[in-house]
Order: structure tokens, then C-alpha cells, then sequence
């Protein structure tokens, strides 16, 4: 047994309750025996063995009482996997479907898109089970307050800085910061997707979209093409999916469709983000009510169809993991579509991303796909240590930068191990070089 399989195995029995974690870690690991087999000092100091056990996993009880009085109790974690080439980084997601194994596979993905960027981040990851919909205000607030009661002791400026996912976006961020600031007196950059009278970052909002966009166009450059006139399908209608959806239209694209956990919209003129922004930023509401705004658009459940049979040059899935399975990239390669970029973290399951790049089509991993998010958190963690903010030209100006280098530094090192266009090798194995001399260097911590 090689020492690639002998990793995959004790991960397999020590971690067979987490499948999406195991998802992450496999594919990661396939990558990497390329790199392993050919130094064995990677194996004489159990570098992977450390790889794949998160330095530390704090959990914890948040019990917070509802609009009722009734009290609630939900489960927090935080996952500090990787700290070599930085503070932990990543963020927090509230959603029902939140357990260990969820944040364990998202932190183990931060590791690399965070080295990816360039800038001087680890990886972790957070959340609860708690779900934000249909809660007031009032109630996100107790929740939160709670959450940080917790946290605020096991995060910081210089050790663990979190930031929004799904369900948690500029709302909660406000509700933890002002918590833990009364918790610490202190005043700092604990948090990242602040508010812009509180130390956030402009562009930080359209980070993950933009990024995203400006990869692909990165590409399509490097083929000769451009978005001009293309289809793009897009799934999600989140922070990422608006966002995305923002940078096609500005770059002359077309966006046909959006969804969101009950069903998708498919407008063949184009999708109207002023309305998308009203019915999912301003009322919190369903996909569903996009038709009262255009009668020509087609809804559809999520029983009786999905996202991915819309013909489409583009998808973009950009909603959560695993929405994207083998019959929907054997649906996507028929119907002609020739990129796929992640916004998502893993929204294409592992079979599905392989068919995909062996019927043609460009791949892009999420790790480097949207990691203008976190790159845009490493700015404003930059801003904040300075006092200083940036104009939203800079910080777009920089998050464009990022993406290109990323772009192709996962394009050359596919191509330094023989195997050009496949962005999933190149995305691995490039992140974890820096990650890994990193560690070398530091010891066996
Ligand atoms: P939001 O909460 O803003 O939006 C999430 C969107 O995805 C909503 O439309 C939601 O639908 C849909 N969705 C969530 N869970 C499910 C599910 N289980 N099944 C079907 N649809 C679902 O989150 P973001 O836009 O911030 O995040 C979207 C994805 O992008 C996630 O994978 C996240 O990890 C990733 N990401 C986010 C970054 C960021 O900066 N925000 C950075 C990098 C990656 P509904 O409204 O019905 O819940
Ligand atoms: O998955 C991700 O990269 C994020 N949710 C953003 C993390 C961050 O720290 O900005």
C-alpha cells in the first residue's frame, strides 16, 4: 500500500460518518501522489497524516430563547484545521444541515483556496444547525449574541478570523462583531464582511461573484474568447449567485436562470437582478414570487426538474455541495455546455467533475473558482491593521489580480505534471505546495 492509500484508508476509518469530508480529503489526496511519490520527506515527517487532522475542533452549546420565550438549544463549531501559513480563515454557515463532518470538509477545502490566494491565510471553517429562515430579527440576534458568547474566546484578530457562508451574511456579521467587541472591549478586526461604517471592505459584498466571473473570463481570454452573447446558468441566488450574476451581465453575458432550496426560475430573456435583490436581500422571500415581476419566466419545482437541464456555454453552480451529480454533467456535456466553474464549495460531486473534464469541458474547482471571497477577507484584515480603507476600484483592481494569478498558477503547475486543463490537479497541488514547505519548516507541530 502506497503512502497515499495507507492516508486514504485511516481517513476512511476514522472519519466514516463525515462522506462529504472524506469527499474533500480524496480528492485532494488523488492529487497529491504525484507530489509525494516523488520526495519521500513528506511521508518521513507524516506531513499528510497531519494534513488531514484538523489542529484543533472546538464545539459548543448555543442556547438562546425565541419571540415565544421558549428556549432553543443549537450545536456551534468552529474547525481550526490548518494554521502553517497564517491565522485560521474561513467562514461561518448557519443551515439545518450543519454537522462535523460539513465543517470539517469546508475547512479542509479553506486550507488550499486560502493558500491559493496568495496571502497569508489558514484554514478553518464554522457554524451551527441553526436555521435562519423564517427566524426576526429579533431572534437571529439572540442567536448570534449567544454563538459569540462562545467563540469570541477561541478567535481573534492574529488567530482565527471568521467571515460569512451560507446564512450568514452582512446581518449576522453585524450581530457577532457587536458581541464580541462587548465581550472583549475591543474594537478590532475580528471578523471580516463587516459593515462599511465598521471596518468592512468595499467590493468584499460582490468578492465571491466577481471572482468567480473574472476567472472565467481569464480563460476564455487564454482560448480567445470572451462572455459576449454566451448563456450562463447559474444556481444559487445567495451572496455568490447575485453577484456572479452581476459580473456576467456587466460583461455582456446572459444569465437564464437562478434557484434557490425549492425550485429554479428559467428566463430565456436574461434574469432581472433588481428583482432577484428585492425578493431574496430586501424581503427574504422565495424564488418562486420572481414570476409576479416577469409572467415570462418558467418556474419549476425541485420535484419535477433541475437547474442543469437548461441548456447552457456556462454553468455556474453557486448554491451548495453536491448539487451537481453524474446525470447532470451527462446533461450538460449533450446539451453543449464547455465551462464549469464553482462557486460553490464542492457543489459537483466527485464523478460528475471527472466526467466532465474527460468529455471537454474546462473545470474549475471551487477552491479556486471563489476564492475572491477570502482573498477580498485577507484585504480587509489588511485594511483594518493599517486604519485605513481602500477605494472599491483598489480592492476590485486587487480581487482581478488574484484571480488572474490564480488562474494561472493552477493552469502552469497543471501543466508541470503532464496533465494541461486539468484546473482540479493544478488547484491541489498548488495550494498544498505552499502549505506543505510551510510545515516542513515549522516542525512536526
Ligand atoms: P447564501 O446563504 O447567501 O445563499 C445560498 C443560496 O443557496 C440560496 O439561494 C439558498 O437557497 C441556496 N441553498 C443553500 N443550501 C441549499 C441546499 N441545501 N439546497 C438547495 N439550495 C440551497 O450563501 P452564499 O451565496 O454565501 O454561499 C453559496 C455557496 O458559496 C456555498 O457553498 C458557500 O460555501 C460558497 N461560498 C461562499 C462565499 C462567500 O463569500 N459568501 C465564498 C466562497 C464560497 P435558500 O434561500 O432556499 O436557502
Ligand atoms: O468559503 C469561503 O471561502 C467563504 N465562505 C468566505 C470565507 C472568508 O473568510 O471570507
Amino acid at each position: 500500500m502506497d503512502y497515499v492509500d495507507k492516508i486514504i484508508a485511516d481517513a476512511e476509518k476514522k472519519n466514516a460518518d463525515q462522506p462529504e469530508f472524506l469527499q474533500a480529503a480524496k480528492e485532494v489526496l488523488e492529487s497529491l501522489r504525484v507530489v509525494v511519490g516523488r520526495d519521500s520527506v513528506y511521508e518521513e515527517v507524516g506531513l499528510l497524516e497531519r494534513l488531514v487532522e484538523p489542529e484543533r475542533i472546538i464545539q459548543f452549546r448555543v442556547p438562546w430563547v425565541d419571540d415565544s420565550g421558549k428556549v432553543q438549544v443549537n450545536r456551534g463549531y468552529r474547525v481550526q484545521f490548518n494554521s502553517a501559513i497564517g491565522p485560521y480563515k474561513g467562514g461561518l454557515r448557519f443551515h439545518p444541515s450543519v454537522n462535523l463532518g460539513i465543517i470539517k470538509f469546508l475547512g479542509f477545502e479553506q486550507i488550499f483556496k486560502n493558500s491559493l490566494t496568495g496571502l497569508p491565510i489558514g484554514g478553518g471553517k464554522g457554524g451551527s444547525d441553526f436555521d435562519p429562515k423564517g427566524k426576526t430579527d429579533a431572534e437571529v440576534m439572540r442567536f448570534c449574541q449567544s454563538f459569540m458568547t462562545e467563540l469570541y474566546r477561541h478567535v481573534g484578530p492574529n488567530t482565527d478570523v471568521p467571515a460569512g457562508d451560507i446564512g450568514v451574511g452582512g446581518r449576522e456579521i453585524g450581530f457577532l462583531f457587536g458581541q464580541y467587541k462587548r465581550l472583549t472591549n475591543a474594537f478590532e478586526g475580528v471578523l471580516t464582511g463587516k459593515g462599511l461604517t465598521w471596518g468592512g471592505s468595499l467590493a468584499r459584498t460582490e468578492a465571491t461573484g466577481y471572482g468567480l466571473v473574472y476567472m472565467i473570463e481569464e480563460y476564455l481570454k487564454s482560448i480567445g474568447a470572451a462572455f459576449e452573447g454566451r448563456e450562463v446558468a447559474i444556481s444559487g441566488s445567495g451572496n455568490v449567485a447575485i453577484f456572479a450574476t452581476q459580473k456576467v451581465q456587466q460583461l455582456g453575458g446572459t444569465v437564464v436562470t437562478m434557484t434557490d432550496s425549492n425550485g429554479f426560475i428559467y428566463h430565456k430573456a436574461g434574469i432581472d437582478l433588481d428583482a432577484i435583490k428585492e425578493i431574496k436581500l430586501i424581503n427574504r422571500g422565495r424564488l418562486s414570487e420572481y414570476t409576479k415581476f416577469h409572467a415570462d419566466a418558467v418556474y419549476t419545482d425541485v420535484a419535477d426538474g433541475k437547474v442543469w437541464n437548461t441548456p447552457c456555454d456556462v454553468a455556474l453552480p453557486c448554491a451548495t455541495q453536491n448539487e451537481l451529480d453524474l446525470a447532470d454533467a451527462k446533461t450538460l456535456v449533450a446539451s453543449g455546455c464547455k465551462i464549469v466553474g464553482e462557486g460553490a464549495n464542492m457543489p459537483t460531486t466527485l464523478e460528475a467533475s471527472i466526467y466532465l473534464q474527460q468529455n471537454g469541458v474546462a473545470f474549475f474547482p471551487g477552491k479556486a473558482a471563489n476564492a475572491g471571497g477570502v482573498g477580498t477577507s485577507a484585504l480587509e484584515m489588511s485594511q483594518n491593521s493599517e486604519r485605513l480603507s481602500w477605494s472599491f476600484e483598489e480592492v476590485d483592481a486587487m480581487l482581478r489580480r488574484i484571480m488572474v494569478d490564480i488562474f494561472h498558477n493552477i493552469d502552469n503547475t497543471a501543466r508541470e505534471y503532464g496533465k494541461e486543463g486539468d484546473y482540479i490537479l493544478g488547484a491541489n497541488i498548488a495550494g498544498f505546495k505552499k502549505v506543505a514547505h510551510a510545515m516542513l519548516d515549522q516542525g512536526i507541530i
